[in-house]
């Protein structure tokens, strides 16, 4: 048998990584760009692009950044067609860019939820359905949906991005069910609490240095008793944009150190 590290090899493909400016995206698609793809990614914000291609360029990565909002169908139509032009066609779509609203939802206006859902669900139907149709005629194709412990549990403030969340799961098990006989493979990554801009109000130090309380509070539910990172992330998404992974369809891979598994230690 041929060396089967082979199989998670990304040599010859295209990659979108949507919001890999920083965070989870950026180190997903360093990854991606170790197991050999070109990477493209988007963001809103010039100046998050502009930092964004000198890190991708001081990490040895010749990434193609494109401004583009993915909840706007017109702007990600137009990028993909810019990312065919100027790599190829989508062979790998990570859906990772996304944003929350801590709000109690009694509190919460309702253009704060359909921003978080407009963003954190309605995108990846938009994205996805951009790049399916290559997918389609080349009988290959992977989508990677980046889904959230929300997609299983709730908690105070986050109704928007939990169901928006929850949602993503399922159009992740949809399109698996849907373009499976394509030999397309749509499936989820689930983070746990991972150190990002996006957890920093949950992880800052108290006036007098001591944690946060909801930093406590993970530390007590996660086993692995720590954060996670970005970086933990790389293997599980490396694996499901391979080869390695084409019969695993509609899963949703949870990377959160076991919160899910743990009932929580005893205070
Ligand atoms: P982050 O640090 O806030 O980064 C979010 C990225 O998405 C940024 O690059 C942002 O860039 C981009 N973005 C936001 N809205 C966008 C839009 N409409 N169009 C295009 N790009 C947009 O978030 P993160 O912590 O890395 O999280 C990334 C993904 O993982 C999100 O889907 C999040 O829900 C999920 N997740 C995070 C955690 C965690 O603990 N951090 C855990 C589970 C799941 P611009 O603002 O420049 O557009
Ligand atoms: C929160 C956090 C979480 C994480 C992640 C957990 O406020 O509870 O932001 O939602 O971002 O989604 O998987």
């Amino acid at each position: 048998m041929e060396n089967f590290l082979n199989e998670f090899s990304l040599e010859g493909r295209v990659a979108l990584v949507t919001g890999a400016a920083y965070g989870i995206g950026f180190a997903i698609a360093e990854g991606l760009a170790s197991a050999g793809a070109k990477i493209a990614f988007n963001c809103r914000s010039e100046h998050h692009l502009e930092k964004a291609l000198a890190d991708y360029k001081e990490a040895g990565i010749d990434a193609r950044g494109y401004i583009c909002d993915v909840t706007h169908e017109d702007e990600v139509v137009a990028m993909v067609k810019a990312i065919e032009k100027d790599l190829g066609p989508v062979d790998i779509l990570v859906n990772n860019a996304g944003i929350i609203k801590r709000i109690p939802m009694v509190e919460m206006s309702v253009e704060d939820f359909r921003q978080v859902v407009d963003i954190d669900l309605n995108s990846a139907f938009i994205v996805a359905k951009a790049v399916l149709p290559h997918m389609i005629e080349q009988r290959r194709g992977k989508i990677i949906n980046i889904c959230s412990m929300m997609s299983e549990l709730g908690r105070e403030t986050v109704s928007a991005y939990a169901a928006a969340k929850g949602g993503l799961k399922m159009l992740t098990k949809n399109i698996a069910s849907e373009y499976g006989e394509y030999n397309i493979q749509c499936n989820g990554i689930g983070p746990g609490y991972i150190a990002t801009p996006q957890t920093e109000p949950l992880r800052e130090r108290q006036p007098d240095g001591s944690r946060h309380p909801f930093d406590s509070f993970i530390m007590a539910k996660t086993p692995a008793g720590r954060w996670g990172t970005p970086k933990d992330l790389i293997g599980p998404a490396v694996f499901l944009a391979s080869p390695a992974s084409d019969f695993v369809n509609g899963h949703i891979l949870y990377v959160d150190g076991g919160i899910l598994a743990y009932i929580g230690k005893q205070p």
